[in-house]
């Protein structure tokens, strides 16, 4: 049998502009088809228009549907598919008239959008808080940010500071992601199989193995002397127990009120000593303190270079010398300087190489000597930096400056890096040095007080 190419019935009533005929078409699948015959007489008739009009917008091409609009007005599309297209091509005044019509949630956002992009700010505030107060869940936080920012750049509220929880939980999230507390906390039963999960993500955390084990058998046996069946309940005693055994490490930064207080940073190679320093500089800075950076890491002449940028961001003053000067004659010359012109507080920089463990041990006992020199009772504070990424093993680290000097406080840094976050359980049981610092980011703002119970909170969740 031959077959040959027939217009069908259908096409032939559509060609000549059958409305009904044409939706067949688009029916049978002949879509491109069908558009092409209706461009020929939307222009001209409001019920193709309106057809032509829907299939645009469906297919996002909101700019083809727009001549529709201009032509046949409210007869053709919802009132959000006008407002739609009217946002695409830039024709402000009317897709705001539109989506004040349809005034759900999205047409509210939308039109805080359309007045922010003008820079009417007040209005775009108005329209935002008015979306808010019906926005879905999942667009509450995004909306918030947007008023905030919009408050701050109409000077009506100062730039939000994040919290310091806020600030940890944003550090802990690496460790968070590894180890997933959540997921082994949320309704599960309370039975042997639980409790050698939560064994195995507190050793996955690096809170160490003994601490891992104690913990987890305390937890056991309280489960069945109080018959405990519900794991979130759990998960609150295990919160007690770690925030216990944390708040016996956390101190805070020891900073006498009287003139040329010495505070001395030691620590290896890349802990972050200088960055802390840094960040620390700006702090008391901001506080109206007078600062004195001593760059005491006289070993490479880029570690004298990179605590000048710092002393720079943070707009204090810093004693230098050569590359490959007596770190002891550095600190000399600081102190000297702080006292004869009334700095508040010094903060001295030093080298970490580990490898030259004996030079590395006298030279900060000479230094020690030379700051006793002038004032007996300082330094203040002699602050071990310890990198958090490197977990437990900084423990090791520890003892070796331990030896050398007393150390008064621990700063634990690049918590944001590190999945090992719980190390800080560990190295709190083992050292028991107070922690006074932690640094959750490479940003001047980036370093916190260390506070046990939000550290717990922001760990497990
Ligand atoms: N992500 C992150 N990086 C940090 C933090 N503290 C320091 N760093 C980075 O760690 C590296 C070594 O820091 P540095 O201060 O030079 O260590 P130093 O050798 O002990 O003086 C640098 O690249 C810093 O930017 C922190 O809290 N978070
Ligand atoms: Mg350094």
């Amino acid at each position: 049998m031959v077959f040959f190419w027939k217009k069908s019935e259908t096409e032939k009533k559509a060609e000549k502009g059958d409305k009904g005929a044409i939706l067949e078409l688009i029916r049978q699948g002949k879509k491109d088809k069908a558009i092409k015959i209706l461009k020929k007489y939307a222009l001209e008739r409001e019920d193709l228009a309106e057809v032509l009009f829907d299939i645009y917008v469906r297919e996002g091409k909101l700019a083809d549907a727009y001549p529709f609009i201009r032509k046949f007005g409210e007869k053709v599309g919802t009132a959000k598919d006008r407002a739609r297209v009217y946002h695409a091509v830039g024709d402000y005044d009317n897709a705001i008239k539109e989506y004040q019509k349809v005034g759900d949630f999205e047409s509210l956002y939308a039109i805080g959008k359309i007045y922010e992009q003008l820079g009417n700010l007040n209005k775009a505030l108005e329209y935002y808080e008015r979306a808010l107060k019906i926005a879905p869940y999942d667009k509450k936080e995004e909306l918030e940010e947007k008023i905030h920012s919009l408050k701050v750049r109409l000077g009506l509220v100062e730039e939000k500071k994040e919290s310091f929880v806020e600030k940890i939980k944003k550090g802990l999230q690496k460790t968070r992601e590894a180890v997933e507390f959540g997921i082994l906390f949320r309704g599960r039963k309370v039975d042997e199989e639980f409790f050698e999960q939560l064994e195995e993500l507190l050793v996955k955390a690096d809170i160490g193995v003994k601490t891992a084990v104690q913990l987890t058998e305390e937890l056991r046996k309280e489960a069945i002397r109080k018959n405990i069946k519900n794991a979130e309940h759990i998960k609150e005693l295990l919160k007690k127990k770690l925030k216990q055994l944390l708040k016996n490490c956390q101190g805070e930064l020891n900073i006498p009120d009287k003139k040329a207080a010495v505070v001395l940073f030691v620590g290896v190679n890349g802990s972050g000593k200088t960055t802390t320093i840094g960040k620390l500089a700006y702090q008391l800075k901001e506080k109206g303190k007078k600062v004195l950076l001593v760059a005491a890491d006289t070993f490479r002449a880029a570690a004298i270079e990179q605590l000048e940028v710092w002393a720079q961001r943070a707009g204090v003053d810093i004693v230098k010398k050569h590359e490959g000067a007596d770190p002891a004659s550095v600190v000399y010359e600081g102190v000297k300087k702080a006292k004869e012109e009334g700095y508040d507080i010094v903060l001295v920089d030093t080298a970490g190489r580990l490898h030259t463990k004996e030079p590395l041990i006298n030279e900060l006992r000479k230094i020690r000597k030379v700051i006793k020199k002038f004032d007996e009772k300082e330094p203040s504070e002699t602050l071990l930096v310890l990198d958090a990424t490197v977990g437990q093993n900084s423990i090791q680290q520890a003892k070796v400056f331990k030896e050398a000097v007393d150390i008064s406080g621990i700063v634990i840094t690049k918590l944001d890096g590190s999945a090992k976050g719980g190390a800080i359980v560990a190295i709190c049981r083992e050292l028991k040095i107070p922690i006074k610092l932690v640094g959750v980011g490479e940003k001047i703002e980036d370093l916190q007080p260390f506070n046990a119970d939000a550290y717990v909170d922001a760990l497990i969740g």
